[in-house]
């Protein structure tokens, strides 16, 4: 019989990813999906798996139902991506982040215990849990204090806590995966990187006017491939024992290293100036490509996340192939071909 899997957020970036990968392994996947009013199958599409897959009709703060489908499949592991994961947005709608990144996890976790003993639980964990002032040289392993800034990294954080407190108080096989940032040509386009790619790109080939506005450039985050970081899941769920693991790149960038970098990849010289909220990044011809809007800052921003991979390198035998530059190509040649067809 086929093994089977529950992937939360199997809509988003990292549960589609996951989702074929589980598929390609064999396993049988189902998927909670809330409803939307537009599609929000665009990425199974685009890997096209979502024929695929059974879908289980379900926001994740119905917590009964969460624990009918659980009780009903009686999965062999349970992959808890669903979030509201933007942090920006995590300050404006704090107690529904912590319903669904905390009180949700709580849920099944509870559920698990009473009904499922044998059900392999991961916890999508984060690096924003850090928080901190830490500088851009620090590298954070499972053994660096938690100081987290935001409703979205405090919810996670509790999750974090009630993931080890099921593991160590009720013998559940329930593990965190503490990732740093991970990207892809099918990241969110909220999130920074994506929207630096889709935006510059929108400028040079698709008649765009108006420059790209960003905020804090200076913030340093340690982003890695998505792709990597789902394989690194598996090996976490697989893993002989429950256990926490940091999932990084161990090479940490700025925003503003990350536009020079993609300016690299697309053959253009930026050119900065001005301090502040008048900083610019022009191209050679004087056009602003980039300007500040004080409208994409955060109360209280983490400015640097670097994180050491060094335990899942060694326990998990986890490689990465892509490093940031295999990254933004993969990400470039995505968005190029809605210009190229
Ligand atoms: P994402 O693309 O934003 O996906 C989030 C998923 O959660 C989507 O499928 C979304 O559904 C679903 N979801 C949100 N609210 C829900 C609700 N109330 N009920 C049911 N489903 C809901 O995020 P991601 O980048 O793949 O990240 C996956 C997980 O890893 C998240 O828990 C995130 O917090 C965590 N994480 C991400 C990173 C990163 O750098 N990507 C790093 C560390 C941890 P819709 O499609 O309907 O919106
Ligand atoms: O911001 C700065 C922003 O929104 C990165 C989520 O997946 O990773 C992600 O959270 C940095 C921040 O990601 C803009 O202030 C500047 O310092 O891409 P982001 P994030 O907040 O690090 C963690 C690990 C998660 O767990 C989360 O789920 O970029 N920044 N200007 C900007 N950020 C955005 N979004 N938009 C800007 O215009």
């Amino acid at each position: 019989m086929k093994k089977k899997a529950i992937i939360t957020g199997v809509t988003g970036q990292d549960g589609s990813y996951l989702a074929d990968l589980l598929l390609k392994k064999g396993f049988k996947v189902y998927g909670v999906v809330r409803r939307t009013s537009s599609d929000p199958f665009y990425r199974l599409k685009y890997l096209k798996i979502e024929k695929n897959i059974d879908f289980l009709s379900t926001d994740l703060s119905e917590h009964q139902r969460i624990t009918s489908h659980i009780n009903l499949i009686k999965p062999n592991f349970f992959f808890n991506l669903g979030a509201q994961s933007f942090v920006d947005y995590s300050y404006k709608s704090p107690m529904y982040t912590d319903l669904i990144n905390n009180t949700s996890v709580l849920n099944i976790l509870e559920t698990i215990k009473n009904t499922s003993k044998k059900t392999k639980f991961y916890q999508a964990s984060t690096s924003e849990m850090y928080g901190g002032y830490n500088s851009r040289k620090m590298t954070l392993n499972e053994n660096s204090i938690f100081n987290p800034f935001s409703p979205y990294a405090i919810a996670k954080l509790s999750a974090y806590h009630y993931t080890k407190m099921y593991r160590n108080s009720y013998n559940i096989f329930a593990s965190n995966g503490i990732l740093f940032n991970h990207e892809s040509p099918i990241r969110g386009e909220q999130f920074v990187t994506k929207k630096i790619i889709k935006g510059l790109l929108e400028i040079i080939y698709g008649n765009k006017k108006d420059p790209l506005s960003l905020g804090n450039l200076y913030a340093t985050r340690d982003w890695g491939h998505a792709k990597d970081y789902v394989n690194a899941m598996y090996k976490i769920i697989n893993y002989k024992i429950a256990d926490d693991f940091v999932v990084a790149t161990k090479k940490n960038y700025s925003v503003k290293d990350f536009i020079n970098l993609t300016c690299k990849n697309l053959g253009i010289k930026i050119l900065w100036s001005g301090e502040g909220l008048k900083e610019v990044g022009k191209d050679s011809k004087g056009r602003i490509l980039i300007n500040i809007n004080k409208f994409f800052f955060r109360p209280l921003d983490v400015n640097n996340l670097f994180g050491d991979p060094s335990k899942a390198i060694r326990k998990l035998k986890w490689k990465r192939k892509y490093d940031i530059n295999a990254l933004i190509k993969d990400m470039i040649l995505y968005e190029k071909k809605k210009y190229f067809k």
